[in-house]
């Protein structure tokens, strides 16, 4: 057991990102804290309160730790309705801006259309995570163009409809087939690989068995060769297993996250950034070198 985990811990991983201005280093799992500017998050129509409540809460990720801030104009939830563009755009860049002004922290923007990522860049995000993996017309050019890096994601289906019964022979093998036909669309349009992530997108369009045999077998995506995001953070996955609302489910989340870098995961994406940074941190402290980490303790009190 003991070596599992360790072999897990330091298992090879991608060491870097490229990205204009701010390489992304993966000399540890990094956490990438999530800032949604829906409706449904604290967004409430009034520019400069909206404006105001996101670059709070921006430093609040900045203070826990977070190495990314995710930000969100299109909410993604089961059930959700698409927004248009415009309304994408005018929830979305004021507050990469803002951030990209005010604080020092890498800037990821979560979006599928092309519009809202060359608008976004323009403003200073540094990174883009779309769950639709840039399949919408356009998208893959935006993102060869402005040479940023990208996290692919599998989704069966649109937030609208991905949780009417999902199915698939072999969950595992056909989330890795869809992310290696993405990855090679991308390096088709002059995306380098090195550029990209890739995510199984845990909640979009699986049900609860899925999703555990995808974190079960999550090291198999290692064979890529570029590195792993994982999102579990408060999903129903969660609150299915452990019978809690959304409120209550940091634990399982963190539980999760720890799991998901265990098994090879560089991006852990939540709402719960200096606790996942805590388990990560514990969790090394038991597999790295004694000695180096028995010296930082000592340093660390005196
Ligand atoms: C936007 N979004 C919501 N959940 C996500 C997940 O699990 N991964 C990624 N990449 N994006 C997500």
């Amino acid at each position: 057991m003991d070596e599992i985990f360790s072999g897990h811990f330091h298992a090879e991983r991608p060491k870097l990102i490229p990205c204009p201005g701010r390489d992304i280093v993966l000399d540890r799992p990094k956490v990438m804290g999530i800032l949604n500017v829906t409706p449904d998050s604290f967004y409430d129509g009034g520019c400069y309160k909206v404006l105001d409540k996101a670059l709070t809460r921006a430093e609040a990720l900045v203070q826990e730790g977070a190495d990314i801030v995710d930000i969100g104009g299109e909410s993604t939830r089961p059930g959700a309705q698409n927004v248009s563009i415009q309304e994408e755009l005018d929830r979305v860049v004021p507050v990469v801006e803002a951030i990209s002004h005010h604080l020092n922290i890498a800037i990821s923007v979560d979006t599928s259309a092309p519009e809202v990522m060359l608008a976004s860049v323009k403003a200073g995000a540094h990174l883009i995570n779309d769950v639709r993996a840039l399949q919408r017309p356009g998208a893959l050019q935006v993102v060869a163009q402005a040479k940023v890096p990208i996290c692919l994601m599998h989704m069966r289906g649109e937030p609208s409809n991905m949780q009417q019964s999902p199915c698939y022979r072999q969950v595992v093998d056909e989330v890795a087939l869809f992310l290696e036909d993405r990855l090679w669309h991308c390096e088709q349009a002059g995306i380098e690989r090195t550029r990209c992530i890739i995510d199984p997108g845990f909640g979009f369009g699986k049900t609860l068995e899925h999703n555990l045999a995808l974190m079960r077998n999550l090291e198999e995506f290692k064979s890529f060769n570029v590195p792993i995001m994982v999102g579990v953070s408060r999903k129903s996955m969660i609150g299915f297993i452990l019978n809690r609302m959304v409120e209550d489910r940091l634990v399982g989340g963190v539980v999760l996250g720890l799991i998901a870098v265990l098994k090879g995961a560089s991006i852990i994406r939540t709402h719960d950034v200096w606790q996942t940074i805590d388990a990560i941190q514990m969790c090394e402290a038991v597999y790295s070198d004694p000695e180096k980490i028995c010296a930082e303790y000592v340093e660390s009190v005196y």
